[in-house]
């Protein structure tokens, strides 16, 4: 199945982070990553003293389920780092978010895609679109209509 994965990160130098992520997704069994976006320095979402967070955007192509591809990814989000359990909304090391699984349509404990927030955020629509310009978002309708309500604002490619 192709996926979408939303990368981020603003803890631990952002870009070695991102790097580093890149090289365990391409890792993942049976999985590989058939494309990545250019990387976008972002402001934060959240409370605003925290630093600019590093996005981007990964296209895998995988065998796996998509739990079983969420749990790769948070495995790689816990070896980067990551400390769940601090403040809602504040500053992390490696977060790896899935936004879509093929065209499915996921509402799970644990498990929701589309990723619900993502047509809210610029900072994974800009580098979505950039990988896949006519991506529509499963009972959503097309990405980029939202990009057209989220703005631009905020973001910068690296
Ligand atoms: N803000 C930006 N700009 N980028 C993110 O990836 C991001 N991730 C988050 C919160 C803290 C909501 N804000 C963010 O989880």
């Amino acid at each position: 199945m192709e996926s979408y994965i939303g990368l981020g990160s603003n803890l631990g130098d952002p870009e070695t982070q991102l790097t580093s992520a890149l090289a365990a997704l391409n890792g993942i069994p049976d999985t590989d990553l058939v494309r990545c976006s250019s990387f976008y320095r972002s402001k934060p979402l959240g409370p605003g003293d925290q630093p600019d967070f590093i996005n981007a955007v990964v296209l895998l192509d995988s065998g796996l389920t998509a739990n079983a591809l969420l749990a790769r990814l948070q495995s790689i989000e816990n070896r980067q780092g990551r400390v769940r359990g601090g403040i809602q909304w504040g500053p992390r090391t490696l977060d790896l978010d899935m936004l879509l699984y093929g065209a499915e349509v996921i509402d799970e404990p644990g498990l929701i895609v589309p990723h619900p927030e993502m047509r809210h955020r610029n900072f994974v629509l800009i580098p979505l679109l950039e990988l896949a310009p006519d991506i529509e978002i499963p009972g959503l309708g097309r990405a980029d209509k939202f990009l057209a309500d989220t703005g631009r604002a905020g973001i910068t490619k690296l």
